[in-house]
């Protein structure tokens, strides 16, 4: 009876784990582990990365130099993003270990080509990805035993957008069109296609789960207006808020952790970062000084301002 009870409350934190591992792999740039994303800032001047902690004091770490491409994910499996950059000129992966700070790299890629990490198959280690506008293939190297892939999906002018549209724990392949502003995602459920118009020219991608139905939903903020509009993926309506002005970057992540991706934007002339939580009044938060570049939104690999 005892042995019994033990074991129910061992399966119940069990549960609570993987449903944590389950969420994170959703959660950008989450560093500390707790499953919310981590204002965060890589400033080119000192090649230091300044992670913002709970409390309201941060780390610095020093990684990269000016042109690398912060990579904010994963790639260990513990549950913590690593501190990690992508150097076009070699291709090469280079960043530091959350659970001792050990150096790791590795080389995927060449000039030219968009790192586009992501949770591709079903283990929780981040798989280094390039999308290659040139050819329009991906290159996969996952890290769950599946071996690499390359597949042809895209044009020249398409931007990267992998992320996990139809909900089964693992990113689709996915381009963003800018000309005719659609997006094409195949389904890693079912290796289908889709395309479906959303957004206009100049609009900067912004997709995450904002509905919390564990699918991501196609989303765009719009510097001419600044306005957000968000693609429902439980019925494909959308809607609209405003949030933010033209010179802002949008940096949408989970920031209160309940699941549901949050509207932000940065203010680079300021350095003030702008929540819109869906649980958590933020506030004006100030951190980062003119120069700098936030890091979530090198999470959506397709839009990122190059450093
Ligand atoms: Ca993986
Ligand atoms: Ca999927
Ligand atoms: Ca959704
Ligand atoms: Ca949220």
């Amino acid at each position: 009876m005892k042995k019994n009870f033990i074991n129910s409350i061992l399966l119940t934190f069990l549960y609570a784990f993987i449903a944590v591992f389950a969420v994170n792999a959703q959660v950008n740039a989450d560093f500390s582990g707790d499953v919310k994303t981590d204002i965060s800032i890589y400033r080119p001047s000192d090649d230091n990365w300044y992670i913002r902690n709970v409390s309201g004091g941060y780390s610095v770490t020093n990684l990269g130099f000016t042109g690398d491409i912060p990579i904010p994910f994963d790639f260990t499996g513990d549950g913590k993003a690593e501190v990690a950059v992508w150097r076009s000129s070699t291709g090469a992966w280079l960043g530091l270990k959350s659970e001792d700070n050990s150096f790791f790299s590795n080389t995927l890629g060449l000039a030219g080509d968009i790192p586009i990490p992501g949770f591709y198959d079903s283990d929780s280690k981040a798989d280094r990805a390039v999308y290659r506008p040139s050819t329009g293939y991906w290159y996969i190297e996952q890290t769950g035993g599946g071996g690499s892939i390359s597949q042809a999906f895209g044009t020249s002018e398409d931007k990267p957008v992998a992320s996990d549209y139809d909900g089964d724990g693992k990113d689709d392949i996915a381009v963003f069109r800018p000309s005719t502003s659609t997006w094409w995602i195949l389904s890693s459920a079912n290796n289908t296609t889709s395309a479906t118009q959303f957004g206009t020219s100049g609009d900067k991608v912004q997709h995450g789960d904002y509905t919390g139905d564990g699918k991501t939903d196609l989303a765009v903020f719009r510097p001419s207006n600044g306005y957000w509009y968000i693609h429902r993926s439980e019925d494909q309506t959308y809607y609209a808020v405003p949030y933010g002005v033209s010179t802002d970057v949008p940096v949408a992540g989970d920031y209160d952790g309940d699941g549901k991706t949050d509207p932000a934007v940065y203010r680079p002339s300021e350095g003030n970062w702008y929540i819109s939580g869906s649980s958590t009044n933020f506030g004006t938060i100030n951190f980062g000084i003119p120069g700098d570049i936030p890091i979530p939104g090198f999470y959506r690999a397709g839009d990122i301002p190059i450093p």
